[in-house]
């Protein structure tokens, strides 16, 4: 029997709305608990965008007992009408006494205006339960609502002695098939995956959600929503023959090349191309494309899966939020290539401090998760 404290009722909360991890894109990831005299009567979390919210799925299952009960949610109950109601005047009309929620919501449009709801209606309301781990769930969501770019993971497989490919280029496979599986899993939580034209025109990557390797349940449900690829691509280098061309769901070609005929045969071909001012050295601005993917295509979460290059450029810009690199015990020796193509790093004082948030033996690799330090 576990204990019936408001956290431990807020972790169901949390563990409920981790169910629709790979499915909720782009709305954020919920869940909810109705409790009343100290036993739950209703639960429920998020499932699809477009579909019933949390708190709703809760009321739904708690019937007639949701009168008095208290709500405690992931996330501020919020006060629009989007694609479905409001969820804090389904709360108030079903006569919950008390709502506990773990954060507010990011949206501009609620912000606060859910709580003001619920409070003007004489529901009591709490907000700040075990906030750290609620916002822990949806990163992307919230750096998408208040900074307006996607939060970005960058992803790396490198061995023992730090390096990422061979000189040639050729780097399949360093880790071991836990870690793929891993990366596939990462990949199906994304919005969007991010690959610069180097390394595809090197691996071919097809840089989809492959069902039979995810290992999960609802495999089959994930692998139908492919994440949005986006191949970094200034001079529109990318071969008509790619392999990511081919695939369902969109390929995205990012480009400061303004050559209308490539630009034809690529779109021919299966590729949206998107046109954007360059940055330094005639490359594409990533700031630009970071605010282009949040604002339009309201991608929450990027998967950075890229060469030195590019991983070098996103980090020198500040835009890497989150890197997981995959360690395997092997060595692949001086003349393979690094990780980071950081040009312009001489002395120690230029270093780049990273933070480690864990270390994990994953099958016969280690996976270190770590950010770049607050300087
Ligand atoms: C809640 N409970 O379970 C979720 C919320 O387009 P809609 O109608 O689905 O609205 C999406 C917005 O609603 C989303 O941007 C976020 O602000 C909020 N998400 N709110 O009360 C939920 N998923
Ligand atoms: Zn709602």
């Amino acid at each position: 029997m576990p204990k019936l404290t408001p956290e431990s009722w807020m972790a169901r909360a949390l563990t409920l709305a981790r169910r629709g991890l790979y499915t909720t894109d782009p709305n954020p990831r919920v869940g909810c608990v109705l409790v009343k005299n100290r036993r739950l009567v209703g639960e429920g979390f998020h499932v699809r965008a477009g579909e019933p919210h949390a708190e709703i799925h809760a009321l739904r299952a708690a019937g007639d007992d949701a009168s008095g009960a208290t709500a405690y949610v992931t996330l501020e109950p919020c006060s629009h009408q989007g694609r479905t109601g409001p969820c804090a005047r389904a709360l108030i009309e079903a006569g919950v006494k008390k709502v506990v929620a773990a954060m507010q919501d990011p949206n501009p449009q609620v912000g606060g205006r859910g709580f003001a709801m619920l409070r003007e209606a004489g529901v009591e309301v709490e907000c700040g339960l075990l906030e750290k781990e609620a916002r822990a769930l949806n990163p992307g969501f919230i750096a998408r609502m208040s900074r307006g770019r996607p939060y970005v993971r960058l992803k790396m497989a490198m061995s023992l002695d730090g390096r990422t490919a061979m000189r040639s280029g050729e780097s399949q496979w360093i880790t071991g098939p836990s870690a793929r599986t891993e990366v596939q899993r990462l990949r199906a939580r994304s919005s969007a995956v991010i690959s610069g034209v180097e390394s595809i025109i090197f691996d071919n990557s097809r840089l989809t959600v492959r069902a039979e390797q995810l290992q999960l349940e609802d495999a089959k449900a994930i692998a139908r929503r492919q994440p949005l690829r986006v191949v970094v691509d200034s001079r529109l280098r990318l071969p008509l023959a790619a392999a990511c061309l081919r695939e369902p769901g969109r390929t995205l070609v990012a480009t400061c090349s303004r050559e209308g005929k490539r630009r034809q045969r690529l779109e021919a071909a299966g590729a949206e191309v998107l046109v954007l001012r360059s940055g330094d050295e005639g490359r594409v601005d990533l700031d630009a494309l970071l605010a282009y993917l949040a604002g339009e295509e309201q991608v929450n979460e990027v998967l950075l899966e890229t060469g030195a290059t590019l991983a070098g450029a996103m980090l020198d810009a500040g835009l890497v939020d989150e890197i997981q690199l995959f360690m395997a015990p092997t060595l692949l020796g001086g003349n393979a290539r690094p990780l980071f193509a950081l040009p312009g790093l001489e002395r120690m004082a230029q270093q780049r401090p990273l933070d480690i948030d864990d270390i994990r033996a994953i099958g016969r690799d280690w996976r270190i998760i770590a950010r770049p330090a607050a300087i």
